[in-house]
């Protein structure tokens, strides 16, 4: 991305660098230089104006931005779990389980992409170790069961199929291993940490690698990371990379966090690490806070390892930031993590628990509306299908969405705001209803409060209002009022507080001609890039 310049508050801004480039550096006060970045840290001593000023800066990287586009992604839980009817598996099971009948990744993406899921990630290893592709480091995989007579690779018929119907790819290998933690094996084995060479080649290795890199590292880590070795340079593009948190109980297996996220980096600079720089929202029902961050305040640089406690109600207010003990400011926006049935895995007993397209839409306002990126688990049962009951909710869901979000009454509308950055056009109201997110409204620097009405030119009726703020200003806007003219005059119809990439507002059906949002607290100059109005069919989905 090109690097411009501009001033706000008094502040020389350098906008758009990547997550991993250089932090900023902390300036002396009272005007510091701030570089927008995707982390930059607090100094000691930074008063709060400056604290704000830094977390008014926080931006996405191009890798946050991509995935945050994404939107909805969709979670494949299947393995061995599914041969047993277990959520947890123990990791004594026998590779003679796992053996599908139908399996077919293409029928997956296809009923993803039905729903508007853009990419899937695949949970190729769950806590009970046994690995989804036919891995050169263990004899607990695919490679041992009947599956195919032993020659199957689920990663490789999802990298696939998702290639084939243009959905992004990523995989999620659980660092807790009950299969590695049985005597004898890796997993908290207490073997020392010694300088290892990843890929560590197998006899008859199979590969020519040109590219080894070098990192200290016990049994278990070296066995991890050669596993993401295999998936991160065999399968096409890894977009995402999920490193689950669930903890092995009654071993202590140091995680070689930074080795991992380092290799991940190096060998898929395209991907995010859940966990490291997207996050989880504090819980597993796909829903965000009402008042969801993406800017958070972190006491280490997350390169280091995950970050604090994700469940707390408030993770970014301005209580937050001005805490004690926080050295950085991290653009670490949430990934709202569900599953379509009860279980992450199929059990049969389930199959009569699929979502309904009502409960999915209120998950979709939950997260998508509320700044968070979806994240929907649909688990194939024995056959290694999708039963017909989730295909029809996949479908119906995302035609519901799509319907409803299809016409936006605002776009291309008259605009007006009470202030535009520099007065000039390249920050004016119109920008927030044309169809582009990368145009936007900016309220002139300075004003943490503004107005900006949209004028449809004649009536029209709506009951949904999407609103997002430009992400390559960041995330401002603390409190905001949305109002619709009712002829003689402004009546307040709902107000909320963050917006950050897309805020959804689920109002009473209304008829009106013009309408305003109030921005009432930001923490710098606000900016709109996304402004529409809808009308859903209610009616249809609570059906
Ligand atoms: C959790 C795991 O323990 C669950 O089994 C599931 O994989 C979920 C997505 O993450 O931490």
């Amino acid at each position: 991305m090109a690097e411009r310049r501009f001033n706000r508050c008094g502040v020389t801004a350098l906008v758009a660098l990547p997550w991993f480039a250089s932090i900023a550096a902390a300036s002396p006060q009272p005007s510091p230089v701030i570089t927008p970045s995707s982390i930059i840290p607090v100094a000691a001593g930074d008063s709060p104006a400056v604290i704000l000023a830094k977390a008014a800066n926080v931006i996405p990287s191009a890798q946050h931005l991509a995935w945050q586009r994404g939107e909805r992604i969709g979670f494949i839980h299947f393995g061995m779990n599914t041969f047993t009817d277990q959520e947890w598996g123990t990791g004594t099971e026998s590779p003679s389980l796992f053996n599908p009948t139908a399996l077919d990744a293409r029928q997956w993406v296809r009923a993803f992409k039905s729903a508007g899921l853009t990419e899937i990630v695949l949970v190729v290893k769950h806590h009970d170790g046994f690995v989804l592709y036919p891995s050169r480091y263990t004899a607990h995989s695919v490679k041992a069961s009947p599956w195919l007579g032993g020659r199957g690779d689920v990663m490789r018929a999802v990298a696939n199929a998702a290639k084939e119907f243009g959905l992004k790819v990523g995989f999620y290998l659980s660092p807790a291993d009950r299969y590695e933690r049985q005597p004898g094996r890796s997993f908290g084995n207490g073997s020392p940490s010694v300088t290892t060479q990843i890929p560590t080649l197998v006899s008859g290795d199979d590969r020519h690698p040109t590219r080894f890199l070098t990192y200290q590292l016990d049994d278990y880590n070296r066995y991890f990371m050669n596993q993401m070795y295999e998936l991160l340079t065999e399968y096409g593009p890894i977009d995402e990379v999920w490193l689950d948190g669930a903890p092995a109980a009654g071993t202590q297996q140091p995680y070689a966090f930074a080795a991992w996220y380092d290799i991940v980096h190096r060998l898929q600079p395209n991907a995010v690490i859940f966990n490291q720089n997207v996050r989880w929202p504090g819980n597993e029902d796909g829903f965000a806070r009402e008042s969801e961050w993406s800017v958070i305040p972190l006491a280490n640089d997350y390169n280091v390892q995950p970050s604090g406690d994700l469940t707390n109600a408030d993770l970014g207010s301005r209580s937050r930031l001005f805490a004690p003990g926080v050295n950085v400011l991290a653009w670490y926006p949430a990934e709202a993590d569900v599953s379509i049935r009860p279980g992450w895995f199929w059990h049969a007993s389930q199959d009569t628990l699929v979502k309904t397209v009502s409960e999915l839409t209120n998950i979709y306002y939950g997260s998508v509306g509320r700044n968070a990126v979806l994240m929907l688990n649909v688990p194939p049962d024995r056959r290694g299908l999708f039963t017909d009951t989730d295909v029809q909710r996949l479908k119906a869901f995302g035609d519901h969405i799509g319907r409803t979000f299809r016409t936006n009454l605002a776009r291309g509308a008259g605009a007006t705001a009470s202030s535009v950055d520099n007065g000039g056009r390249a920050f004016g109201a119109r920008n927030a209803v044309d169809a582009s997110p990368d145009t936007y409204w900016k309220a002139a620097d300075g004003q943490t409060t503004a107005e900006l009405v949209v004028d449809l030119g004649k009536t029209a009726l709506f009951n949904r209002v999407m609103l997002g703020e430009s992400m390559a200003v960041g995330q401002r806007v603390e409190s905001f009022a949305f109002d619709i003219w009712n002829g003689s005059a402004w009546d307040q119809v709902a107000t909320a507080t963050t917006i950050g990439y897309k805020r959804l507002l689920r109002i009473s059906t209304v008829r009106a001609q013009k309408v305003r949002i109030r921005i009432l607290e930001s923490r710098a100059a606000p900016s709109i890039a996304t402004f529409g109005l809808f009308l859903e069919d209610v009616i249809s989905v609570s059906r």
